[in-house]
């Protein structure tokens, strides 16, 4: 367990991040986000720059004038994002062009254009413009990609001026641990404030994700926060934080809720199906969150087939709660040094079925 210090706030490690590509958790108020814990926000640097564009949130203050979430962001750098969102049409030396999936119209991000705009959206952590190759992708795709990733960093840290955000390298190399350590004898020596593992949970399986991660952490410095790109169904958070991860984002709870599923430590409930419709126990008898302190599985089930909007609201509220907690008891067990034996049990208990 530690801690760093951002000039929104202070947050706690190892922490999972809520992702607000919009400048929004969808269906969750600033208010409600930290009610439940959320101690940073993800935002996205391809999203912002499209709509509204970045000068708009620069117009507020940044990110929490704009959102009214008054704690700290950080925002992805857009290349990833390119990559899954928009139609790419040019990848070179120099950057990508890419169509926009708005209104297809073509538009350049470089090093140095992800930077300007990470620095407009005014985040507490940015993140530097990388490339994430697809899976599976050829050995010599993958090592020209972390190369050009390197020099990028460069780029981006040459560019930046903004001396009160703290832009974090990014570690590539798909699951070869040979090409990881090319990436991180490459990437360490700019000795920036974090580093992030990316171009993980990109299609491969989690026996060759977790392997790769712990590949990566093991020879990351351990005084700098270490974050896991993209990664955070509940097993990878356990997972991830025993392999020495500080950070995670994913849309998973918000999405997953939004298609009627609830996280439980006994696994993931489907409120679609018939079980819970009778059922007049709360989702989590040990969630704190205000759809388990109010709501019955049965009214909530009820909302998910009138397809209510508060259905999709209150289960992403609750979902993120679960992650947010899932940590709190995983830092708990870190300082009781008890982590090993807590992991065990909640996996044990979390694949004994789904629900
Ligand atoms: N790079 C960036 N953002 C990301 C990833 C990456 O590799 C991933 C991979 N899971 C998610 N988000 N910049
Ligand atoms: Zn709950």
């Amino acid at each position: 367990m530690a801690k760093f210090t951002t000039p929104h706030g202070t947050v706690t490690t190892p922490m999972f991040m809520p992702v607000g590509t919009q400048g929004t958790v969808k269906g969750i108020s600033p208010q409600e986000l930290l009610e439940i814990g959320s101690q940073m926000i993800l935002g996205n640097t391809y999203h912002l720059m499209l709509r509204p564009g970045e000068q708009l949130v620069a117009a507020h203050g940044g990110l929490p004038g704009f959102t009214a979430y008054p704690g700290p962001f950080l925002t992805d750098s857009g290349g990833f994002q390119v990559m899954s969102l928009g139609h790419m049409r040019k990848i070179s030396e120099q950057g990508v062009v890419f169509k926009s999936h708005l209104d297809g119209s073509l538009v350049e991000l470089t090093p140095e254009r992800s930077i300007e705009v990470q620095q407009a959206l005014g985040a507490d952590v940015i993140m530097a413009f990388d490339e994430c190759p697809p899976f599976p992708a050829e050995r010599e795709y993958i090592t020209r990609s972390l190369e050009r990733t390197v020099r990028w960093l460069e780029r981006c840290m040459t560019f930046k001026s903004r001396e009160d955000q703290a832009l974090f390298a990014i570690v590539q190399g798909g699951i070869h641990p040979d090409l990881r350590q090319q990436s991180l004898d490459l990437t360490l020596p700019f000795a920036t404030p974090g580093f992030a593992i990316g171009g993980l949970a990109v299609g491969e399986s989690k026996e060759e994700m977790y392997p790769a991660v712990e590949f990566t952490t093991a020879r990351l410095p351990t005084d700098k926060p270490r974050y896991l790109m993209g990664v955070g169904h509940p097993e990878d958070l356990v997972a991830g934080i025993a392999l020495g991860v500080d950070m995670f984002d994913c849309v998973y709870p918000t999405r997953t809720g939004r298609f009627g599923y609830a996280l439980t430590d006994d696994g993931r409930l489907n409120m679609n199906s018939s079980a819970p419709r009778r059922d007049l126990r709360p989702i989590d008898e040990d969630c704190d969150c205000y759809a388990c302190r109010h709501y019955t599985r049965a009214y909530l089930a009820h909302l998910v087939r009138a397809e209510e909007l508060l259905a999709p609201r209150m289960l992403s509220l609750h979902n993120l709660r679960y992650l947010h907690r899932l940590v709190e008891r995983a830092r708990a067990a870190i300082s009781a040094q008890t982590f090993d034996v807590w992991a065990r049990e909640w996996g044990q208990r979390y694949f004994r079925g789904e629900l």
